[in-house]
């Protein structure tokens, strides 16, 4: 993000109203540089006699969306955030926020430390600070219980959700809704109020009754069992609101500091604020140099299978007009059942009004005919993951789409360069690879080859962020055909784990190690969840590597016909299609046979072990894609393996994990790697790589 502007803050005067206007750009972010123009302005408007009011605005699509997070790693500078909002609220004249856009964290703090606020009809808020493992610490845990209760205070805080300008006055946070000009409704509110309204100060902390302990021994007990009796951030906000309701708000304020930078100084608030600014930081493609993105309006999608139709639903969600092909009559019928399917649980579910069910299926169109292709802007390949089932569609794609449009095939593994030539227009052919469920995984990663134009690279982004989805881009040259960036990673995990399952560890106890790591899902539940016999059609389409122990239980599995969920047994038993699977006594039997022919002895793991190596493995696997240049940087890593493959985000990814935890392995550990195991890709190189990258990813974001 760019630094702030030298003058960042205006003090604008109509009669007797004087107007702070805040002017950051792009979210005016509250950074130093702002507080302090705001502070120097409210000094001014408070001395000057001709002032009766003040209100603070912002230019721009939005009120300040938060404190500047890019701060949080620098020595903090004067006035803080929190002194700022008690100087606003100590004024000795009203005081109005005037809030349009998102007003978040930080920026929703100093409208509660305002005596009134004013928003725009469309103007949303809340307080996300719990999405980056800390919580608001600028007075909203004690100003929201004291506005709108505690109950109330906690849902939004413990949750981070976001609530409409009518709600929020419903809730008694805002005192007006306006859809007139917002900044004129301001100034008049300011001319009809005489006094500032009483302050936390006068208004008493909310000790009046057990009911509010209650709510909040209740809180916490929720938080223990879904979270953890450790979950610093919730359990800190438990805290403070406790604080507001027992104790005056000075107190309350200090307990406040305290517990915010206890969260701010935790491991887990650095990975979640990583990740925050890696997910942005994907987006900046070098292709942007060259080419701006074209305008997609209408989409068509070739398969209308699982991939398919999600694709098509996130498309139909924000707002495009798509076109979706499947083959034969039971195949539209399919795709549109799936498609009738995921709108009738959004309204049975209350995501979605009937109106915006139906009106959303007025936009998508089925058929079985390829010939409808022309009109479309951006044309998705997504049929099964079959070389010449895909460059038999894309052929035909590239004969009949229009020439300026840009076709994309969503395939994870395959030969991009080798498909994109297929369509006859390799300049417009790009990977556009959605992870499942498409229709709400964020994830999409863009396939760039050689002879991919900045143009078709620029479209696929801006179709992608159009989505709402977060893109990564993966560089692929010719011949690279593992995975882009998530399944090659995945590869290697898989690799390290079957190592050890082959040398003595379970299925089970890999997957509880890596649930225990904080991954949602152990490898072998993901396998039997994506259905073994996928990896296994690809494992054969491939030829071995010679240098790799190739480790074949799975294989053998599959030759049992046990292929995971979908079989009802795989790694584990599913008994009544259930998703929650019992370890499989066979499979642990028929890996005993496979090793007793091997003539291996199995040896014992650790937790700790199997999570090391598993790490080493992905890091490995992550430091060779950036030294190959398929990805771009660490963090984008992190992003892909946050979103696509569940990595605990909370610890920011695993290239970020790497800088805390890999030297310490490879300082003392890499003896638990097996012989033939790769030690990290040239250990040392590793770990210069990503220092330079994380410096060149913090400049950026210092830029
Ligand atoms: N600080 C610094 N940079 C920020 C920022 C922030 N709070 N919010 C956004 N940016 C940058 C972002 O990195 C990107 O930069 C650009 O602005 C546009 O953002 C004391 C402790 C508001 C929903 O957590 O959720 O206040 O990529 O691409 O998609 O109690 O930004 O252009 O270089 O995301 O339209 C609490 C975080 C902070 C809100 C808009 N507030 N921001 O989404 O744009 S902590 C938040 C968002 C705090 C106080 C506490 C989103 C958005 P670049 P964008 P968007």
């Amino acid at each position: 993000m760019k630094q702030a502007p030298k003058h960042p803050v205006r003090l604008e005067r109509q009669g007797n109203v004087s107007l702070i206007v805040i002017e950051n750009p792009p979210v005016n972010a509250l950074g130093a540089a702002v507080r302090r123009g705001i502070a120097a302005a409210l000094n001014a408007a408070l001395s000057n006699d001709k002032t009766d009011a003040v209100v603070i605005a912002a230019n721009g699509r939005t009120f300040p969306v938060g404190a500047d997070i890019r701060e949080f790693d620098m020595a903090p500078q004067q006035p803080s955030l929190s002194q700022l909002c008690s100087l606003v609220e100590d004024a000795r004249k009203p005081v109005i926020a005037a809030i349009q856009g998102t007003a978040l964290g930080g920026g929703l703090e100093l409208a509660m430390a305002a005596h009134y606020r004013i928003a725009s009809k469309d103007a949303r808020m809340g307080l996300p600070e719990i999405k980056l493992g800390t919580l608001p610490g600028a007075g909203g845990t004690q100003r929201l219980p004291r506005l709108i209760g505690p109950e109330l205070a906690l849902d939004m805080m413990l949750t981070g959700s976001q609530v409409s300008a009518g709600i929020a006055a419903e809730m008694g946070l805002i005192d007006l809704v306006t859809s007139n000009d917002l900044r004129a409704e301001a100034v008049a509110f300011a001319r009809s109020v005489k006094e500032p309204r009483p302050t936390s100060q006068n208004r008493t902390h909310l000790s009046d009754g057990s009911a509010y302990m209650a709510t909040v021994a209740a809180r916490r007990a929720q938080v223990k069992m879904e979270l953890g009796a450790d979950a610093l951030a919730p359990n800190k906000i438990i805290d403070c609101v406790e604080s507001a309701l027992l104790l005056p708000v000075e107190t309350g304020l200090q307990v406040e500091r305290s517990a915010f930078e206890d969260c701010i100084a935790s491991r887990e608030s650095a990975g979640l604020r990583h990740a925050f600014f890696a997910e942005r930081a994907a987006a900046k493609f070098p292709e942007a140099a060259e080419a701006k993105p074209e305008p997609v309006d209408r989409i068509a999608i070739v398969g209308g299978g699982l991939m398919g139709s999600g694709i098509a639903i996130a498309a139909l969600q924000s707002g495009f007009a798509v076109t979706l092909v499947e083959q034969g009559e039971s195949g539209v019928n399919a795709a549109l059942e799936r498609i009738g399917a995921f709108y009738e649980r959004s309204v049975a579910k209350g995501r979605l009004s009937e109106a915006q069910g139906a009106a959303a299926l007025t936009h998508l169109q089925l058929t079985n005919k390829l010939d409808g292709l022309g009109e479309a802007d951006l044309i998705i390949e997504a049929v099964a993951e079959d070389f010449d089932l895909k460059a038999g569609i894309l052929s035909e794609i590239g004969s009949l789409a229009k020439p300026d449009a840009v076709i994309a095939t969503n395939t994870s593994y395959l030969d991009l360069a080798a498909l994109a030539a297929t369509t006859g227009r390799a300049a417009n052919t790009i990977g556009l690879h959605f992870f499942a469920p498409a229709q709400s995984n964020a994830l999409v990663e863009i396939g760039v080859h050689d002879t991919a134009s900045p143009q078709a690279v620029m479209t696929g982004l801006g179709f992608v962020r159009a989505l709402g989805k977060t893109a990564v881009r993966a560089r692929v040259h010719a011949g690279f055909g593992s995975g882009y960036i998530g399944n090659a990673i995945l590869e290697a995990y898989r690799h390290a784990a079957d190592l050890m399952l082959e040398d003595g560890a379970t299925p089970a106890q890999i997957d509880g190690a890596m649930r225990s790591f904080g991954f949602r899902l152990g490898p072998y539940q993901v396998a039997d969840m994506s259905g073994l016999d996928i990896a296994y059609a690809r494992r054969k389409s491939k030829p071995r590597d010679p240098e790799a122990r190739y480790v074949e239980i799975a294989d053998k599995m599959v030759e049992q016909g046990w292929l995971g969920q979908k079989s009802g047994r795989g790694y584990y038993i599913y008994i009544d299609g259930q998703r929650q699977g019992v370890p499989n006594g066979d499979v642990l039997k028929l890996i005993a046979e496979h090793r007793a022919k091997l003539g291996i002895t199995p040896r014992k793991f650790t937790d700790r072990d199997i999570r090391d190596r598993i790490l080493l493995a992905i890091v490995n696997a992550g430091a060779r894609l950036l030294g190959e240049g398929v990805a771009a940087r660490p963090s984008d890593i992190d992003t892909v393996m946050i979103h696509g493959f569940g990595y605990p985000r909370g610890r920011g990814g695993p290239m970020m994990d790497a800088d805390a935890t890999t030297p310490s392995i490879i300082a003392s550990r890499l003896s638990i790697l097996a012989p033939e195991e790769p030690t990290l890709w040239g250990a040392a190189p590793v770990l210069t790589m990503l220092a330079q990258e994380r410096q060149k990813f913090a400049d950026l974001n210092t830029a």
